[in-house]
């Protein structure tokens, strides 16, 4: 059972550096079998510097452009402060890892990327390629968490963007699902019917030369399925953006949040940001968001969270960056 998990995880993590064995998750009976290793009870930390949710009447309502493109041609979109339920009651795969629903407020405004970072955004900040590089518009693919902070630090080095007084950072958790969400309360961004999300995903079930419907398959079926497929991730920006214009929110590329991994609690928090490591093995990992090209479709929901440890450099494992908010951002536009 536990070669189980560790083999069918793959599909929900993008673990390791190849394609799972799919004779061995054919013994597996679901995916909810397979990420029973995300929700431990040893993952309890209280989220550090969580507060009760406050007022917004403080908050930095300034709006900026409501778009910006920088130096290096990363576009951005203004995301507004604001309140909204985190997280999903439902049953997920490895439990409820992502209840209880709970309020989160944000109270002051950011720039999240419009797509995923790019292996040629990554070659032109880092000055190197990625560990897996596969085409310039193709996202950055197996870049650790220390390389996404990395990326970050050196962005907002660069000249252009530091005389611009732009600083860039991995988004909060929080940050990462509100933006995702785009004001929706439903399991995907755009509702809660998974028969749609190859519309505004690339996630296992349409990755590959063919698409497949794993909900119609049984476990072996499913093996069968993917074992010729070359399921694969996609350029950016091909699928739909969600309502506030944010592309592969689900699916494609894993994407790195600044949080260590902590189990949720049910009252209401204003900027939550777990940035201490707490207890057991997931307590030491860092959140990654929306599924991606080798993630089932439950996997790839607005809620659905895992922790990957900081220095993987999975295959599924890419990033998008937050740009802070201030008066001074200005588009290259
Ligand atoms: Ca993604």
């Amino acid at each position: 059972m536990k070669l189980c998990l560790l083999i069918s995880s793959l599909f929900l993590t993008g673990m390791g550096g190849h394609a799972a064995d799919p004779e061995t998750i054919g013994h597996c009976n679901s995916i909810q079998d397979a990420a029973e290793t995300v929700n431990p009870d040893t993952a309890q930390s209280a989220r550090a510097n969580a507060q009760p949710a406050q007022p917004t009447g403080t908050a930095s309502t300034q709006a900026g452009p409501a778009s910006l493109k920088n130096s290096t041609g990363m576009e951005f979109k203004w995301i507004a402060p604001g309140k909204f339920m985190m997280g999903s009651n439902l049953e997920t795969p490895g439990g409820k890892v992502t209840a209880p629903v709970h309020e989160v407020t944000l109270t002051e405004p950011f720039y999240m990327g419009v797509y995923e970072v790019t292996q040629e955004q990554f070659e032109q900040v880092m000055g190197r390629q990625p560990t897996s590089a596969g085409g310039p518009v193709n996202p950055a693919s197996a870049v650790s968490w220390s390389e996404a902070v990395t990326f970050c630090e050196k962005l907002s080095a660069m000249p252009a963007e530091r005389s611009a007084g732009r600083v860039y950072r991995l988004p909060t958790e929080a940050e990462w699902e509100y933006a995702c969400r785009a004001g929706t309360t439903t399991e995907y961004c755009f509702g809660d019917d998974a028969s749609e999300l190859g519309e505004y995903a690339w996630f296992l079930g349409n990755s590959g030369n063919s698409e497949i419907d794993f909900q119609k398959l049984g476990p072996l079926e499913r093996v069968e399925a993917v074992q010729s497929n070359d399921n694969r991730l996609h350029p950016i920006g091909q699928k739909k953006p969600n309502a506030w214009g944010l592309h592969d929110m689900h699916g494609n590329m894993w994407e790195w949040c600044q949080d260590y991994y902590s189990k949720y609690t049910a009252e209401a928090v204003t900027n939550p940001l777990v940035s201490e490591p707490g207890s057991g093995v997931l307590g030491s990992t860092r959140i990654v968001r929306s599924g991606g090209w080798r993630v089932y479709a439950s996997g790839c929901s607005s809620a659905y969270r895992n922790g990957n440890m900081e220095s993987l450099q999975g295959p599924v494992n890419g990033f998008r960056v937050v740009l802070n908010a201030s008066a001074g951002n200005e588009s290259t536009d």
